[in-house]
């Protein structure tokens, strides 16, 4: 969710004789440091705006009500505010306009000198929204106006302290034509609408409550909506309302009851209330990132809105429900509580995906909740933590904030509170959180004050536990076991080990919470329990055991660690089959599977022939016979560990090995299990039924098409079956029509062919399916991809200013399609580095985003390796590349062995 532009990069198309261009001498690379943090020396109680909005430029008014603050420890009496990409048209202090000498504009700040202890600031100035293409500040998206203020976008439209511990009253007023936007939005109350006869109209919205700059928002245009209420659990009313863009108002409806369902969940889980009269949701198809959480009016990318069976995939359909639920939630983690300073940003944003996850756990399949947490968190934070742009959870020093809203920051912050709440337990996690909100509603604070509220709610010490928010990596517990027959009595050897990190050589222990249980030898449950791992080594004893237990660790993924234990293949099945935590069955199928194909890989390297072993495949066999009453979770265990999750587990990535032995083990299973999937498919595919989305109707639907993966790959009579499925499911049922198509993407045949254009065809309408059309061509294995993926940039449905375009087509390339990407002869570095440098004079954060893939080099082989390096140097030494670019090329090539 995903997801603002640096200073020094022109502003494409900014008049560079009114709007001042900024050279190479004032770009700041330097990074700022957590330990340097000092309070504000001012403070801004309120601020009165006005946007004109008009087509060649906005004009932004701001009245600010500024007092010194009585904390503050500097001498001098200059207040200094940010501001980026301004033109500057008046200031006038206590109403008398500033002259020259009595201000200063440099590097990006305004400061003026000699300013009372109290007074009033006004400023004019001047913006161009239709020529930003970065899409941070007051942009354009569809000929509407909107916002994105998080971290740095409202320095962009006016000066002002651009911090998070600076919370302000804001009221707002827009002025604008009303025939070309009749919508005028922003944070709060609406006030009042006036009209003049000029036909502009002026509309005024009033915040109660005081928030950091960062969540304000504005929008105008010209936008279809919906309207609803939810009636709060004190009994007060409230007004929601989704915006949309012309014509999509019949694609908001599972949006609407996302919202009342999060509301309502918050209210029982949490015991959090929403406070205002309206919540408001603005869906654009330009946005950086997945939705932003702006005070009141949420302004979200519209795939994370629009949803309806013919358009939206199962998988579209829960991604609505949590990014709706992760906005709302941070009303309360994020805006009523929000962080001091950025390197706080797990503070509520580790914490509100921590609440998304609690919610979708509960509101569809607790297991399969888990099991997508910990693909996540495998795929993009593990890579993170074992590269060189590892960082803690909290991060102590940063070029480019926009750089660190990472799966670190997000994904292990949520594993963090998690770890927390198990330690502590939920009755006292959740004392813990009240207590949290007690103290701290309308405050900027730390993560320290969140440990804080959990240890004295708690009674319980945090000390140890805070190194996870401070330490980088992924710790590992190498685990052995002894038993003795004669006295029953078994033993757990852990140990914790967490390699060395930029910046940090040497770890301390990490307090681990480890929930496991043992089962005997037929699979009956003995004990569980919750151990905590505090020393590099621990020593756990267990009495009076019948016969040697089969351990199952680190149950519901307790913990973000990488666990090794020399499981055997028949303890593997066993857990399979038997274990309580469900979690875990999924886990040692995956464990399995990822043994098998590691064998595999090498025997590949040994130049032997490929087997698949005989007992793997009737484990799934058995899968299949006993786990149909769970077909969601049934439909995650048959389905292998993906290229970067095996990745993960050599020293050397062999991409080609990888996807090579991958195909081979999918294609055994497909030949060997072809009765019963094909059974399964015929049981779960109801063309007749409409499109319903519930857990029953979604694991039916997951079950039958995974069946019809593995079928498909069989490349035989079982095409028609795929073809089938795509015709019919086309204009109906998205899921179906996805799942049908992603089989036949890979196969060299003219029904691939003819079906993409048949799909192109009938959605061609429609940008978010367009979207998909694009991120599945460039996932094809077939090995024309590149110059598929080429080819794709140059059509007319592609547009590289819009970042859902990006993430497609360019994305899916270089992110997914590890096999394609990593050819030996570096095309696809060479690509990756074009589009970087191109993405970065119009939008520098998406290119930062993109460019992250080459950091992984020292992952390949040497030839690999130099490759990817020499690409990184060319874009480290192209001219004028941003700060969010600079900072993850350099960090990536900082240390500049090439290891063989
Ligand atoms: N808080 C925003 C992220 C803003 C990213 C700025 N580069 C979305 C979210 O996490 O809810
Ligand atoms: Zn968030």
């Amino acid at each position: 969710m995903g997801h603002d532009l640096r200073a020094a990069l022109s502003i494409s198309g900014i008049n560079a004789g009114v709007f001042p261009r900024k050279s190479m001498k004032n770009i700041t690379q330097e990074p700022i440091y957590l330990h340097d943090y000092q309070v504000p020396d001012y403070l801004i109680d309120t601020i009165d705006l006005t946007f004109e909005l008009n087509e060649e430029y906005t004009r932004v008014k701001s009245l600010l009500n500024v007092m010194a603050n009585p904390l503050a420890t500097r001498q001098d009496r200059h207040l200094i505010l940010h501001g980026e990409a301004l033109e500057l048209i008046s200031i006038a202090l206590n109403n008398k306009p500033l002259n020259a000498e009595q201000y200063e504009i440099k590097n990006d700040k305004l400061h003026i000198f000699s300013v009372p202890d109290e007074f009033t600031l006004e400023i004019h100035t001047l913006i161009k929204p239709q020529e930003n293409t970065a899409l941070s500040g007051l942009y354009k998206s569809c000929g509407n106006f909107c916002t994105q203020c998080e971290a740095h976008g409202f320095r962009r439209m006016t000066y002002f302290l651009d911090r998070p511990d600076v919370m302000a009253r804001f009221t707002t007023t827009i002025i604008a034509d009303e025939a070309k936007y009749p919508v005028l939005l922003s944070n709060g109350n609406l006030i009042s609408i006036e009209k003049s006869e000029d036909g502009k109209q002026r509309v005024k919205w009033a915040d109660p409550f005081k928030k950091p700059c960062y969540l304000f928002a504005l929008v105008g245009g010209d936008l279809d909506s919906v309207e609803d209420y939810f009636i709060t659990q004190s009994g007060r009313q409230v007004t929601l309302r989704i915006y949309v863009e012309k014509g999509n108002r019949d694609k908001t409806a599972h949006a609407m009851e996302a919202v009342k369902k999060a509301m309502r969940w918050d209210e029982e889980v949490f015991g959090r209330e929403y406070d205002l009269d309206i919540y408001m949701i603005v869906a654009v198809s330009d946005f950086n990132m997945g939705a932003m959480e702006n005070k009141g009016l949420n302004i979200f990318n519209t795939q994370y809105i629009l949803a309806n069976p013919e358009t939206a995939t199962d998988v579209d359909f829960i991604h609505v429900e949590s990014v709706i639920a992760h906005e709302y939630f941070h009303n309360w983690t994020g805006n009523r509580i929000t962080c001091r300073d950025w390197f706080q940003l797990s503070l509520k944003e580790g914490l509100t995906i921590f609440r998304d996850q609690s919610f979708t756990a509960d509101t569809t399949s607790k297991t399969v909740a888990r099991i997508q947490d910990v693909k996540d968190l495998r795929q993009s934070q593990f890579p993170e933590d074992a590269g060189p742009l590892a960082h803690p959870v909290r991060p102590e020093s940063v070029i480019e904030i926009n750089n660190f809203y990472t799966a670190t920051v997000y994904n292990k912050g949520a594993e963090v509170i998690r770890m927390q709440q198990t330690i502590l337990g939920q009755d006292a996690f959740r004392k813990g959180m009240d207590l949290y909100f007690d103290r701290h509603d309308g405050q900027a604070v730390t993560i320290e004050d969140f440990v804080k509220a959990m240890e004295d709610a708690s009674g319980i010490d945090l000390t140890q536990f805070r190194l996870w928010y401070s330490q980088a990596g992924t710790p590992v517990l190498k685990i052995k076991d002894e038993y003795d027959a004669k006295t029953g009595n078994y033993t757990l050897h852990i140990e914790q080990t967490c390699t060395e990190t930029p910046g940090q050589p040497h770890k301390k222990p990490f307090h681990i919470p480890v929930k496991m249980g043992l089962l005997d030898q037929q699979g009956k449950e003995l004990l569980h329990d919750l151990l905590h791992i505090k020393n590099a080594k621990e020593v756990f004893h267990f009495k009076n055991l019948p016969s040697k237990p089969v351990p199952s660790l680190l149950r519901h993924f307790s913990a973000p660690v990488k666990v090794q234990y020399p499981y055997t293949n028949a303890e593997l099945q066993l857990l399979m089959q038997h274990d309580t935590d469900l979690f875990n069955r999924w886990e040692a199928g995956q464990q399995y599977a990822l043994n098998v194909m590691l064998k595999m890989i090498q025997d590949v390297h040994d130049n032997k022939p490929l087997h698949v072993p005989g007992e793997y495949i009737s484990a799934l066999n058995h899968l299949l016979l006993t786990m149909q009453h769970d077909k969601w979770l049934l439909a995650e265990m048959l389905m292998l560990p993906t290229e970067k999750y095996i990745a993960e587990y050599m020293t050397v990535v062999d991409v080609d090995a990888i996807h090579h032995v991958r195909e081979v083990l999918a294609t055994e299973i497909a030949k060997q299990l072809k009765p019963h999937f094909l059974t399964l498919y015929e049981e779960h595919h109801d063309v007749t039924a409409p499109y319903v989305f519930n857990i029953h109707e979604v694991g039916k639907r997951q079950l039958k098409n995974t069946c019809l993966f593995y079928l498909m790959l069989l490349n035989d009579e079982t095409i028609p079956l795929g073809l089938k499925q795509f015709e019919l499911a086309l204009k109906t049922n998205m899921t179906d029509t996805m799942a049908a198509l992603a089989t036949l993407n890979n196969i060299d045949a003219p029904e691939r062919d003819m079906a993409l254009n048949v799909f192109y065809e009938q959605w061609k309408n429609d940008p978010l399916i367009v979207d998909k059309w694009f991120a599945l061509q460039a996932s094809s294995k077939l090995p024309n991809t590149l110059k598929q993926v080429k080819k794709l940039l140059h059509h007319s449905a592609f547009d590289i200013k819009n970042p859902n375009k990006v993430y497609a087509l360019i994305g899916s390339f270089c992110n997914r399609n590890l096999h394609c990407f990593h050819t030996p002869d570096g095309e696809g570095y060479a690509f990756l580095k074009d589009c970087v440098l191109q993405l970065d004079k119009i939008n520098p954060q998406i290119a930062a985003r993109m460019v992250k893939p080459l950091s992984e080099w020292r992952r390949y082989d040497v030839g690999r390796q130099h490759l990817m390096h020499e690409v990184l140097e060319q874009i480290a030494q192209s001219k004028n590349i941003s700060k969010d670019v600079f900072e993850i090329v350099t960090k990536s090539l900082k240390k500049q062995e090439i290891i063989a």
